[in-house]
């Protein structure tokens, strides 16, 4: 019997600063039925989905600061979509920045959770590779100050037992990074949801031409592949507060296929039937992992963070 899960990427369009959070429960749970119509059982929505992305402002009153992290998960404003999925009978992974006080200090992490059918909470991951800087670039036309505003994830990269399958969770820039894919496949993932929020016009910043997009199903299709994994990749898209975000929510196949991509930047749900089992072919051919892979000679990606020095 094939085991299939039904999963849908529930892309967003931009975000206003102005825009409340009860405004954009509101948009979250219209997508969230919108994907229940078409069978989705688990919905991927985008990093930081419940406001604009603001590590590209340098902020320094703490109040205004705080003001876009949630400290409570769910929190009142974010109840009804909690509500609204347990009716649907409909899973999600939602990415939020998230404030927590521990021994009277406050940290701060780009986290994302996953929530199953029943409604009850199955996991946390709070984003490892933070872009960007930790301080204002006088000499760059644009911010991106994700390492002033968070803390490297302390959760690591975990595989939770749901919907059927082994679910891993990553955010945005880690799904750049082959270790990311890695790690979960070793622990045995079948899927890796991940949220984006990509600017295609950072320039200097961090990409020195115009391959944003493509950039993107590079390092989607090739984790997807590398590591036989199912894929279900969603985006903040569109022209946010003077930045332009990209789309390509997308849903790649164990092949590295592209299965089912957004074809707007606005709020919209690409759907797939994803076949569980074919997270197992190529582990069983090219990448079987146990017959082929030669730790010893990888020892450098853990010992070394940066190239070697000559
Ligand atoms: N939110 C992100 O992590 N964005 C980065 C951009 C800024 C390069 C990304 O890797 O898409």
């Amino acid at each position: 019997m094939s085991r299939t899960l039904v999963a849908a990427a529930a892309q967003m369009g931009p975000i206003a600063l102005s825009d409340t959070r009860r405004e954009v429960v509101a948009r979250l749970i219209a997508l969230l039925h919108e994907a229940a119509s078409r069978g989705a059982e688990l919905v991927v929505f985008p990093e930081l989905t419940l406001t604009t992305f603001f590590p590209r402002w340098y902020m320094t009153d703490p109040d205004e600061i705080d003001a876009f992290y949630e400290t409570e998960m769910p929190g009142r404003e974010t109840l009804p979509l909690f509500e609204a999925a347990k009716k649907l009978r409909i899973g999600f992974y939602l990415g939020y920045a998230e404030l927590v006080v521990e021994n009277g200090v406050k940290r701060r992490f780009n986290t994302s959770i996953l929530v199953d059918r029943d409604g009850e909470f199955v996991g946390k991951y709070r984003k490892i590779h933070l872009p960007g800087w930790d301080a204002p670039q006088p000499d760059l036309k644009s911010q991106h100050l994700e390492k002033y505003y968070f803390e490297p994830g302390d959760l690591g990269f975990n595989v939770f037992e749901a919907f059927g399958t082994r679910v891993g969770m990553a955010i945005c820039n880690d799904r750049r990074w082959p270790e990311t894919y890695r790690v979960m496949a070793l622990r045995g993932s079948e899927m890796i949801l991940v949220g984006y929020n990509t600017p295609d016009d950072h320039t200097g910043n961090f990409d020195f031409d115009s391959l944003t997009q493509f950039h993107n199903q590079l390092s989607i299709q090739a984790g997807a592949y590398q590591n036989s994994n199912w894929v279900i990749a969603t985006a903040k898209a569109g022209h946010e507060e003077g930045s332009n975000l990209i789309g390509q929510s997308m849903i790649v196949a164990p092949s590295g296929q592209i299965v089912a991509m957004a074809t707007s930047t606005d709020d919209e749900v690409v759907v797939a039937k994803c076949d569980l089992d074919m997270a197992a072919l190529y582990r069983k051919t090219i990448f079987d992992f146990a017959r082929h892979r030669e730790p010893e000679h990888y020892r450098l990606i853990v010992e070394n963070r940066g190239p070697l020095t000559s």
